[in-house]
């Protein structure tokens, strides 16, 4: 026993001993810190196993670095970087603490509200226990000031360094690929920052924040004033004359717009089991008062949600890799709903999302676009029961989202993102109320049941606004985001859908998705023009009779006659009345068969349109260039005039500067709340 301590006490007094002893003490410390200042929503073995160790490839090169050096320097080195990365680490542990995100490059550059939000309240928020996270550089300074461990300072065989930083690389590699195993696309689509430091870590978040947001800043920064020109000359010359009938019919209503998590049109009227899947989506896609398409397409592409969400608000199409909130959201100037709303009409602007305010960066893009409020899962009691997935269960989000939309100033533009009915469509037995398809593929049997939980959803929240009133002052939009059974599934598809042999044509037509605009006295029925997410803005500004012609935007209104029906995806196929792109191959819509007469001038023709819009509209996000944009009457927003700070929001929703006009305001200061009914089993069984 003597012998092996011996042997440790000697291994620690070389340099290589102290390096890996640095690493041990730096992984034991971050795991401390993940596990009680962050809440990175580890779940299962993999991902702790990955927690746990993926500060060990990235510390084990940068320690490493000592041993390519010889004396006390080495030394010196390795605690000033152990110290530089700590103050790192508590910095981010501050900012989590007010943001649930962490510090990026963009934010520490200015553009963002760290100082302006977080300047003020440093004092009040720290935790004495935080400053646990220098404890590991204290220790090995005092092993080495009471010669606990002695310096080793001769200069060591070159092979040693290179062997270690190998070893560094190499254990990366591993840790990249289980963590992609785990979690595919993990680095491509970056969903959310918690994401990549629970499975690479802090450090190697930073470093592709750098590198990411390095080379996003370089296009920006070599953009011209002048590259806008071309943008405004295609809006100019495509420029498509919205629906006069329908101008203004909404002005100075409430606006809803309701996010149907995953929800593919065929769901509309879908039978199964002898019931109807979606009852009360189904009676409003049939009233006389609801709008509803059955040619409206989601045209996302990586960025799934985000893609949907920066269309519709933006009338810009997402990134071909990665979502463009996430990248672009944060340092771009942009001309969205929210803001256009603010600006034009008076209206107060509100996200609800029962998801951490980090997912897709909605916490920072959703300031650049405007948003007034955002409501995420912080905002809601929090209950393990309530959860599921990715967030809370639509029925309990939507019920308790109900004390904040009485409380915002009317008009109001309030967005409600379900996630419920979310791949892979699990749902606990008690709120089961339709049994699962029968196709024998796991992940897509169970999608009824989620479609029917979110229905179901729907239906509790459109009784509260007709209990308060609130459904003769808005209009109401509803819209499906993106597929929800992938083309990975086509055999189990074929079954649900009764077409044999379903293939990429199929696959392609299922992309529709709901899209309804539900109003009293609108002049409803359903639709058939094609169109898709990138034309809900210009719809919806029609509608509410704020123009855009000066808008830099890539859809038209749907209610036009001149709309162009050709709906581009985002890898450059499309569908129009008449033609299907799928790769390579054009088919006929309306037969399904290889379409073999359209000659090649029509093909070209349509491909151009599709992806000279597309890359158009990469330009414009990635160069920036809205800023560069002059909208008459718009003011650019600064985000720094926003914060989603619970406490704050709540103060400012109290002492609102606009004239009362909430729904509390007009029932005299009385909660409406009560009138809200919901079977949630997770709430009768609290009471
Ligand atoms: C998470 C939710 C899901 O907050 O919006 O996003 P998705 O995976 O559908 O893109
Ligand atoms: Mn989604």
């Amino acid at each position: 026993m003597k012998r092996i301590i011996k042997g440790f006490s000697n291994f620690l007094n070389t340099r290589l001993g102290f390096v890996l002893l640095a690493v041990f003490l730096y992984t034991l410390k971050t795991i401390y810190a993940y596990t009680t200042k962050f809440n990175l929503g580890v779940k299962g073995s993999i991902q702790t196993f990955l927690m746990i160790i993926n500060p060990i490839p990235i510390m084990l090169l940068l320690f490493g670095l000592a041993l390519y050096m010889k004396g006390r320097k080495s030394y010196i080195f390795l605690l000033i970087v152990d110290f530089l990365d700590s103050v790192w680490l508590f910095s981010n542990i501050l900012y989590y603490r007010e943001f649930s995100d962490f510090l990026t490059m963009v934010l520490i550059k200015g553009s963002g509200s760290v100082a302006n939000n977080l300047g003020k309240s440093i004092l009040g928020i720290l935790k004495p226990t935080d400053f646990l996270v220098f404890l590991d550089v204290l220790i090995l300074i005092l092993l080495l000031a009471f010669h606990v461990i002695r310096m080793d300072v001769k200069r060591l065989n070159w092979k040693i360094p290179v062997l270690v930083s190998s070893l560094a690389v190499l254990l990366f590699g591993a840790n990249l690929t289980l963590a992609e195993s785990d979690r595919s696309q993990l680095l491509t689509r970056t969903f959310d920052n918690n994401y990549i430091v629970k499975y690479l870590g802090l450090n190697v978040f930073n470093i592709y924040d750098v590198v990411k947001t390095t080379k996003t800043t370089a296009v920006k920064s070599q953009a011209k004033s002048s590259d806008i020109n071309s943008i405004e000359k295609y809006m100019k010359d495509n420029y498509v004359q919205p629906n006069v009938e329908y101008t203004g019919v909404a002005k100075g209503k409430n606006v809803f717009i309701i996010h149907l998590e995953s929800l593919q049109q065929f769901m509309i009227d879908y039978k199964w089991d002898g019931e109807e899947v979606t009852p009360n989506l189904n009676k409003i896609y049939h009233e006389n008062n609801t709008l509803s398409f059955d040619n409206f397409f989601n045209q996302v592409g990586q960025g799934k949600t985000a893609d949907a969400e920066l269309m519709l608000e933006n009338s810009l199409f997402g990134l071909p890799e990665g979502s463009a909130m996430v990248t672009d959201g944060t340092s771009n100037t942009f001309q969205a709903a929210p803001a256009i709303l603010d600006q034009e009409a008076g209206y107060t602007s509100a996200s609800f999302h029962g998801d951490v305010p980090s997912f897709w960066n909605r916490d920072n893009a959703y300031k650049s676009w405007g948003y007034d409020y955002f409501f995420s899962s912080n905002y809601y009691k929090e209950k393990k029961s309530y959860n599921i997935g990715y967030g809370m269960k639509d029925k309990i989000f939507l019920k308790d989202s109900a004390q904040y939309i009485e409380q915002l100033p009317q008009p109001f533009y309030a967005k409600l993102i379900t996630v419920t009915n979310h791949y892979p469509y699990t749902l606990d037995k008690k709120n089961q109320s339709i049994s699962k398809t029968d196709t024998g593929d796991k992940t897509v049997d169970g999608y009824v049941q989620t479609a029917r939980y979110l229905d179901e959803s729907i239906g509790e929240f459109m009784n509260w606004l007709k209990e308060t009133g609130l459904d003769k002052k808005s209009m109401i939009v509803f819209y499906g985001d993106h597929y929800g059974i992938s083309d990975n599934h086509k055999k189990a598809m074929a079954k649900l859908t009764g077409i044999k042999g379903f293939d990429d044509f199929d696959n392609a037509q299922y992309q529709r998705v709901p899209f309804m605009i539900h109003m009293d006295g609108l002049k409803g029925g359903i639709n058939h023009t094609y169109g898709g997410e990138i034309d809900v803005l210009p719809t919806i500004l029609n509608l509410l009779g704020v123009d855009n012609k000066n808008m830099i935007q890539f859809g038209s209104d749907l209610l036009s006659s001149q709309h162009s029906q050709v709906v581009a995806f985002r890898n450059g196929d499309f569908v129009s009345p008449t033609v299907t792109k799928v790769g390579s191959t054009y088919y006929n819509t309306k037969t399904g068969k290889v379409d073999k007469k359209i000659s090649k001038a029509e093909k070209e023709k349509l491909s151009n349109k599709v992806t000279t819009e597309l890359s158009l509209s990469d330009r414009v996000i990635n160069g920036d260039l809205l800023r560069f944009h002059k909208l008459p009457g718009f003011t650019t927003v600064n985000k720094k005039d926003y914060s989603y700070k619970k406490s704050t929001a709540l103060k400012r929703l109290k002492s609102s500067e606009k004239k009362k006009t909430s729904l509390i305001d007009e029932n005299d200061g009385k909660s409406l709340v009560d009138l809200y009914t919901t079977d949630a089993p997770e709430l009768s069984d609290d009471k």
